[in-house]
């Protein structure tokens, strides 16, 4: 076996791409020898896995420097840095992507073997960084990446949670929640800069003092400073040499403590501050919380939106250019409102601190600022009580109260009559309680406001922010999302991947935009159908084996595998999926012998831990489940299965043995939807309503290949504007009013009829999300979608348009019409500059 020599592969010691195999494993020894400091005979697979990512974060902190060096070289003008502010970036396991984009694979594959290792064991090795809820953070995740794709220089700023979204345990059928100790073996891919680091205020009071130069100005007298530090991770673009940095801060106590102090009473108090110092960055808020005005929470956000305006001032000041042109450096995206509070922070920082004019610091805020809205529930739309915000962050209290001030003196300048106008616009609602609206503060502050679909876009203009749309409609933008095809299909489903480079050639992968739509001219072959579903199949069995180790369920991988996998919550209606369950229960119940498609339905998802409906539904899942699966009546033919800590490991083997893709929102909920895109671009045909998303995936797969049903959103508006009584649809649908009434006799709960009490009682009496309404309607074409999964070839024509139909919704495309529309950035990285080989 190879030794590790000091210098290793080459005089950096890091791995390149192009490198021969021997070279790679002689990087890998190095960095067992000198960065694990074990001995070949005692390398656990941690050790092994920690070797391996060293090896590839080298080569990747060589491009990063790289993408620096070329950026600071470049012309002026071209300076713009994309700052994506978000309290969430779900980035999923890294090492296999950072393979696959940069092009490391198959000889670290090779490499691993020679030195006795396997790549697969080796990648199961990592725990995923879970720093985000669900779809709004892997969002964050995927733009990171295609911008390092397109090499738009970008940094997303964030928090680094030392414990993330929990992982979810099943026991007894119920949700349980476990603590997400993440960095317990070590965090390979991050680099700690302990001299980058910012303090942040909390508490206290503000009063008027004179600056060193004589000027009067305000001074806020903190009760307590923070400091945050920054730690890095570097973002591979696929084969383009680019890299974006993820910057997440963790909060640490100002001053270390005092050893020499000179009693224990001190000692411990400065024990303490240092605990208190560190609670802000400790754990992510699960969303969907009822219930607001978390102090930690508010802590969190102004912490991470503090800490980044003033690196990023930092920056632009040490290029050599004045504050006054901040706005050249930087387009600020707001990751929905929760980073909204660094539109006062950065007019604080601009008036207080570098002692700007209001009017000149207001407009280099405006041009800065954009913000992206993910959600129309009311209940999800951020606001603070004031009195709550007012004893944490006095000064940015003030400043939002001057926003706000003259904000309203020109909306009444414009609408001089009109008060309730002005009641809705202003940033504090005064209704009872007062509370800062912090949608209402980041529509003011930006210079940009989009939606992520183009129904939620319209819908925005129409309701929520409606009224800012007739003030500013110049503003509003829709930018549909997006998602990476590198994660989503190059490294979850790389037999399908492979079948499309056959047929495509490479290269496809940086142009999906473009490239998937010549699929349709294989969509009616016959062979190429045939290996299309045999790759499916390969995907279902794989899937199979999986969910009979970790779960005990026997699945059969030739039934319709259909696939409802997101966050747990009612507007998505896994209820409704469990009526149609139900209803083919009800179906073999009645005729034993009745002629049913067989199908596995597949759930996965987590719960909020305080929203005890979603609990529930959990629960009415895994209890339909223990009844059907063990049914003799039922004989296989149908099976419920719950896939346990739904996350991106997990996805990355669910999705790609999908045949059908739940979608079932209540049109005018879902804001987007991005799980729906993976789905169809792994060649899951879609079962939907005309919500989110959806709307556009079927106008790109055609409308003949998506399983339509249920209401539109202005019909769901208009049903429940008229007074909707859902015990009606109860009464008059007979199948449904069984399916209902087993649930709430205990039939599925072993005759307890308390258990699903208040989900009936809900159903019956209020259903907001008109489960009932939709119930035939979905019932009905998921009649369609069985025969159809009947005649094969036809499904996979189906499943090719599908995919072929998927361009438009890469994150590639999506980030150029950021930069086009509201970053005015241009690409600036000169490809050639790389040491990038290209190779495989
Ligand atoms: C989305 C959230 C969200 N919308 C509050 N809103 C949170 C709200 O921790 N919190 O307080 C966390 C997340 N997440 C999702 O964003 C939408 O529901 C999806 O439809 C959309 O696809 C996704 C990305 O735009």
């Amino acid at each position: 076996m190879a030794r590790a020599t000091k210098n290793g592969c080459n005089n950096h010691g890091t791995m390149r791409t192009g490198q021969s195999s021997v070279e790679i494993q002689q990087s890998i020894l190095n960095h067992l020898h000198y960065t694990q400091a074990k001995p070949l005979p005692f390398a656990t697979r941690n050790d092994w896995y920690m070797a391996t990512a060293h090896s590839v974060r080298d080569q990747m902190l060589h491009n990063w420097l790289t993408t620096f060096d070329i950026f600071m070289s470049s012309p002026r003008e071209k300076h713009k840095i994309v700052s994506y502010l978000s309290s969430e970036f779900l980035m999923g396991p890294h090492l296999g992507n950072n393979l696959v984009n940069l092009g490391l694979s198959e000889s670290v594959r090779k490499a691993l073997s020679a030195l006795g290792q396997d790549l697969e064991a080796i990648l199961a090795q990592e725990v995923e960084p879970g720093l985000g809820n669900g779809g709004l953070g892997r969002l964050a995740a995927c733009y990171l990446e295609s911008m390092a794709t397109l090499r738009v220089p970008a940094v997303g700023f964030g928090i680094r949670y030392e414990f993330g979204i929990f992982d979810q345990e099943i026991h007894n059928g119920w949700q349980v929640e476990k603590g997400d100790n993440w960095l317990k073996n070590g965090n390979p891919w991050e680099v700690r800069r302990p001299d980058i680091a910012y303090e942040v205020k909390f508490g206290g009071h503000t009063e008027f003092a004179h600056d060193p130069e004589g000027r009067l100005a305000v001074r806020w007298i903190p009760e307590k400073v923070i400091k945050g530090v920054a730690y890095d991770t570097p973002v591979a673009g696929y084969r383009s040499g680019g890299v974006a940095v993820l910057r997440l801060w963790k909060s640490e106590a100002v001053a270390s403590f005092d050893f020499q102090a000179f009693n224990a009473g001190e000692y411990y108090k400065a024990v303490d501050d240092k605990v208190l110092s560190e609670t802000i960055s400790k754990v992510l808020y699960p969303n969907d919380e009822p219930g607001i005005g978390k102090f930690l929470r508010l802590c969190q956000q102004y912490f991470f939106v503090s800490c980044s305006l003033q690196d990023m001032i930092w920056f632009h000041l040490s290029l050599g250019r004045g504050i006054e042109s901040f706005s050249e450096s930087f387009a600020i995206q707001i990751n929905d409102t929760h980073p909204s509070m660094g539109i006062a922070e950065l007019m604080r920082l601009l008036v207080d601190e570098h002692h700007l004019e209001w009017d000149e610091a207001w407009r280099i805020t405006r041009e800065s600022f954009a913000y992206t809205n993910h959600t129309l529930l009311s209940e999800a739309l951020e606001k603070w009580p004031l009195p709550l915000m007012a004893s944490v962050l006095p000064r940015i209290v003030e400043i939002i109260f001057e926003i706000n001030r003259r904000f309203l003196d020109e909306v009444r300048g414009l609408f001089p009559e009109d008060d309730q106008r002005i009641a809705r616009l202003s940033l504090i609602d005064e209704t009872g309680e007062k509370y800062v609206r912090m949608a209402n503060l980041a529509c003011v502050g930006s210079h940009a406001i989009n939606g992520v679909a183009a129904l939620h876009t319209d819908l925005l203009k129409k309701t929520v922010l409606h009224d800012f749309y007739e003030l500013f409609p110049e503003k509003f933008h829709n930018i549909t999302n997006g998602v990476t095809p590198r994660r989503w299909l190059a490294l979850s489903n790389p037999e399908l991947a492979k079948l499309i480079s056959s047929k495509l050639g490479e290269g496809w992968l940086s142009s999906i935009e473009t490239a998937l739509a010549w699929l349709q001219g294989a969509a009616k072959n016959t062979t190429f159908q045939q290996k299309w579903l045999k790759v499916k199949q390969a995907n279902k069995i794989a899937l199979a084996k999986v969910i009979r180790e970790r779960i005990g369920i026997e699945v059969d991988p030739a039934s319709l595998f259909d696939v409802q996998v997101k966050r747990i919550h009612e507007y998505k209606r896994q209820h409704l999926n469990v009526l149609h369950i139900i209803t083919l229960y009800n179906r073999i119940k009645r005729d034993p012998t009745a002629d049913i498609t067989p199908r596995t339905f597949i759930f996965a998802g987590k719960a909020a831990p305080g929203y005890h409906m979603a609990k529930l539904i959990i629960k009415l899942i895994t209890s339909v489940a223990d009844v059907v699966n063990t049914d003799p009546d039922v004989a296989g033919r149908l099976k419920v299965v719950f896939f346990p800590d739904f996350n991106v490991t997990n996805s990355q083997l669910i999705v790609p043995a999908a045949d059908l893709s739940e979608q079932i929102s209540v049109a005018g909920k879902e804001a987007s939807g991005t799980g729906n895109m993976k789905l169809a671009l792994n060649g899951a045909l879609t079962i939907g309503a005309l919500d989110g998303a959806n709307i556009e995936i079927r106008e790109e797969v055609g409308k003949e290949n998506f399983f339509l049903f249920g209401l539109e959103a202005a019909e769901a508006q208009s049903l429940k504007s008229g007074g909707y009584n859902p015990r009606c649809w109860y009464e008059g649908n007979e199948q449904l009013r069984q399916a209902i009434d087993q649930i709430d006799a205990g039939t599925f709960s072993n005759g307890d009829r308390q258990l699903f009490r208040p989900l009936v009682d809900n159903l019956l009496n209020r259903d907001e999300y008109l489960v009932l309404a939709d119930y035939q309607s979905y019932i009905d074409c998921q009649d369609l979608v069985s025969a159809a999964y009947c005649d094969k070839k036809k499904w996979a024509e189906m499943s090719i348009l599908n995919v072929a139909g998927m361009g438009k919704f890469s994150s590639d495309r999506a980030i150029r019409e950021y930069g086009e529309k509201i970053w005015k950035t241009t690409a600036i990285i000169d490809p050639t500059k790389y040491v990038y080989a290209g190779s495989k």
